[in-house]
């Protein structure tokens, strides 16, 4: 499999999936603000979105849409148990992946690191905040990872609450949360996958202002 990404966007959630599974896959690397590939094509032929991730998977067609990389990544290797493969908790697995992507995503972290984002959408997004963090503060009070071990919905929330410090957003009033992130960061899939691709968003900034 193929993952087109850009460092440390959300498409990290699945490398650290990848990786958590020992499993191999190619990178791609995107230019987000070109919509350039390596090679000089336009990877809006890929998505027309411009937006990674995108998975080419092993018979060359394409998949789009995190949550269901995820998915379909974290299935693809059962012995990883990344996926739970039936059930309830299949189920919640889903839930937090949606609630990551609509409630935190999209709702809140995207509108509050795009600069083009008027100031009162970013403040209607950031009266958001409180009430889901509480939420997710609560949740991991009494629980380690969002559901009974490490999955794909923890990839995807470490990756997000990675953005944090970059739009401001103080997680200190959530200690459980902080703690979580702190914890889930030490996991090697992450340690290895957020090391790699900090290295690649530098590169890519020093390219940007060179
Ligand atoms: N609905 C898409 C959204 C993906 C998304 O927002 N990707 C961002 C990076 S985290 C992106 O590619 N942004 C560039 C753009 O929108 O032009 C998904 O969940 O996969």
């Amino acid at each position: 499999m193929q993952l087109y990404f850009a460092p440390l966007a959300c498409s990290l959630a699945t490398r650290i999936v990848f990786y958590d599974a020992e499993a191999q896959a190619d990178y791609i690397q995107v230019d987000l603000k070109q919509k350039r590939l390596p090679n000089g094509e336009d990877f809006r032929e890929i998505n027309p979105l411009g937006q990674v991730p995108v998975l080419r998977l092993d018979d060359g067609s394409l998949l789009r849409e995190n949550t269901a990389i995820l998915q379909y990544v974290g299935e693809c290797f059962p012995n990883a148990e990344l996926m739970p493969g039936v059930g309830a908790e299949q189920a919640r697995v889903r839930q937090w992946l949606g609630f990551i992507g609509t409630e935190l995503h999209k709702g809140i972290y995207v509108p509050l690191l795009d600069p083009r984002a008027s100031d009162a959408a970013k403040e209607y997004a950031r009266s958001h905040l409180s009430s889901r963090m509480d939420l997710l503060e609560t949740h991991l009070w009494e629980n380690k990872f969002l559901v009974k071990r490490f999955t794909v919905a923890d990839a995807y929330l470490v990756t997000i609450l990675n953005w944090s410090s970059a739009c401001n957003i103080d997680l200190k009033p959530w200690g459980v949360v902080s703690d979580y992130f702190a914890r889930v960061r030490q996991r090697p899939s992450v340690t290895r996958a957020m090391t790699e691709e900090f290295a690649l968003y530098q590169q890519e900034r020093q390219r940007a202002n060179a």
